[in-house]
């Protein structure tokens, strides 16, 4: 049911209109910044509305393609279902839609895969041009003709300043306990004015809990009552769960050693499977009062927060499966106070990074025997997601973890190679790698002491006595042995894949 009195402000109330007609204030070929992160808080009917005018246009013969600037990813209602009517034309800066993955990898859709930390100031900086319309999910619009964000923060704070025009779905699906969960920061200038970030401990509220709107801006509201669509995870299965119980006794052996506390030091976990099952790993293991300073709170977080494990996690959005999601919408009130929400220009912001010391643990695609980390591009070319902001927390983490299986797709794929067909992240900003083989700490180690723990400890079976001789021959053969390779062979597995379907020798 549509809930009216979300909508406190009458200015705003008269605004009031149907998706499609919200949607007809898009014009072809204009920048569009709309909010969601991550599955969360993104607008749901407009999108749909504009694609149904996109493919109505496109019948007639006419282009209409927009350019789609995010948070980050979203769900099939907005990603989904422009990219089925190929309407999005330049998309940034972070994807997981598979539809749009296919545009994207078929050279359809332009994508700048960037730090997420960065979108804001390089939009203030005017590299991408002028910002046309912003689509905002709200929870509610307040008496004072402020906007309370919904189940994610991302850019919206930037899209509404920047934008010339703004749209606003207030969703009444999503919980009203979510005001006063945003804490949204005012003080960010470029240099030379910017100012340092006053958030010293993750529980830090710095700013207000609502967006300031111009209203003269705003040409339409659209109520909405419609749930945020993630993908469901899949229970941990023994992999994630060795990746886990690996971690758990590095973490143990840190604290013993005295360079972490009991209560570790703010966690940021990435998105996927693994990751979810390190959380939980956390909470059965004996660490207690954890902080988190992320991006993305997803189920792991949420169930640590509910069990006192977790004291309190800041986050810029939620990423839940729909069982979770629905579960947190029926007891939002408790959580309020453990959980803020923020732009991602301060969730992400290096600064607080490197001053909190977070845990950064990320997934990635491939690692090379000396800790190049692929994150983003299968065999070098083809895009899964994109980097997000996992360079933002692995270079500037007090300890940059990066975990995956050892092998993909049913071990045809080594997660370890030779050399990376892509890097997102450089050797200096690897500095655990993770498999459910084992766990190398790479810290203080040399390339070459780098590249035999990993191979020793982290690579399959199947595939570390073929790194082991790759490594032994480039000792051998290589130009120098600083990074020892055979630059001839170094990419021959991933090219073997693309031959064969398998990194294995025939
Ligand atoms: O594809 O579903 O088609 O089988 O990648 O892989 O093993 O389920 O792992 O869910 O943890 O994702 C790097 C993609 C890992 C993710 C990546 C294929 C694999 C499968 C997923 P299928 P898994 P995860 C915070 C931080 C970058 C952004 C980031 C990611 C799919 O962690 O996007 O960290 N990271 N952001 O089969 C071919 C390989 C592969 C491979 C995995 N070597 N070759 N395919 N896959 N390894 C959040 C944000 O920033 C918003």
């Amino acid at each position: 049911m549509i809930d009216h009195s979300r909508i406190r402000n009458a200015a705003f109330r008269a605004k009031v209109t149907t998706a499609e007609e919200a949607a007809k204030y898009i014009r072809p070929g204009s920048m569009v910044g709309m909010s969601g992160f991550t599955g969360s808080g993104y607008p749901k009917a407009v999108p749909q509305a504009l694609a149904a005018i996109i493919e109505g246009e496109k019948g007639k013969g006419n282009d209409f393609r927009i350019r789609l600037f995010t948070g980050a990813s979203t769900g099939p209602e907005l990603d989904g279902a422009l990219a089925k009517v190929n309407g999005i034309s330049f998309r940034m800066p972070y994807n997981s839609d598979p539809i749009l993955r296919g545009r994207i990898n078929s050279g359809e859709t332009e994508y700048l895969d960037m730090h997420l930390s960065h979108v804001a100031p390089m939009t203030w900086q005017g590299f991408f041009g002028e910002m046309d319309t912003a689509v905002i999910e709200a929870v509610a619009i307040r008496e004072d003709g402020t906007i309370v964000p919904s189940s994610s923060v991302g850019n919206n704070k930037t899209w509404v300043e920047s934008a010339r025009q703004v749209i606003i779905e207030v969703n009444s699906w999503q919980h009203s306990a979510l005001e006063g969960m945003h804490d949204i920061w005012y003080g960010t200038a470029l240099p030379p004015h910017r100012v340092a970030i006053p958030l010293l401990r993750p529980d830090d509220r710095i700013g207000q809990a609502t967006l300031k709107v111009d209203p003269s801006k705003v040409v339409a509201v659209v109520e909405t009552n419609a749930p945020d669509r993630n993908a469901p995870f899949s229970p941990p299965d023994a992999s994630a769960k060795a990746i886990a119980g690996h971690l758990m006794e590095f973490f143990r052996h840190e604290v013993a050693k005295g360079r972490l506390p009991q209560s570790l030091l703010p966690l940021q976990s990435g998105v996927g499977n693994v990751a979810n099952a390190v959380m939980g790993g956390l909470e059965e293991g004996p660490f207690e009062d954890l902080t988190a300073f992320t991006e993305v709170i997803q189920d792991g977080m949420l169930g640590m927060l509910e069990s006192g494990k977790m004291r309190v996690a800041s986050a810029t959005a939620f990423s839940l499966s729909p069982e979770a999601a629905e579960s947190l919408n029926d007891r939002m009130a408790e959580f309020r106070s453990k959980i803020i929400l923020r732009p991602q220009d301060v969730s992400n912001h290096p600064e607080l990074i490197r001053r909190l010391g977070c845990i950064a643990m990320n997934g990635l695609i491939e690692s090379d025997i000396y800790g190049n980390v692929n994150s983003t591009q299968v065999m070098g070319s083809r895009i899964q997601n994109g980097i997000g902001g996992s360079g933002d927390f692995a270079r500037n983490a007090y300890i940059s973890v990066f975990m995956t299986p050892s092998t993909a797709k049913g071990g045809k794929i080594s997660a370890i190679v030779p050399m990376a067909s892509h890097v997102d992240h450089i050797t200096q900003d690897s500095q655990v790698l993770v498999t459910e083989q084992g766990l190398a700490d790479l810290r203080g180690l040399s390339p070459k002491q780098r590249a035999e723990t990993i191979i020793r400890n982290c690579a399959h079976p199947d595939y570390r006595p073929l790194l082991q001789d790759y490594y032994n021959r480039a000792r051998e053969g290589s130009f120098g042995q600083q990074s020892p390779h055979l630059l001839k062979e170094s990419l021959s597995w991933h090219q073997r894949f693309i031959e064969t379907g398998t990194m294995l020798p025939g």
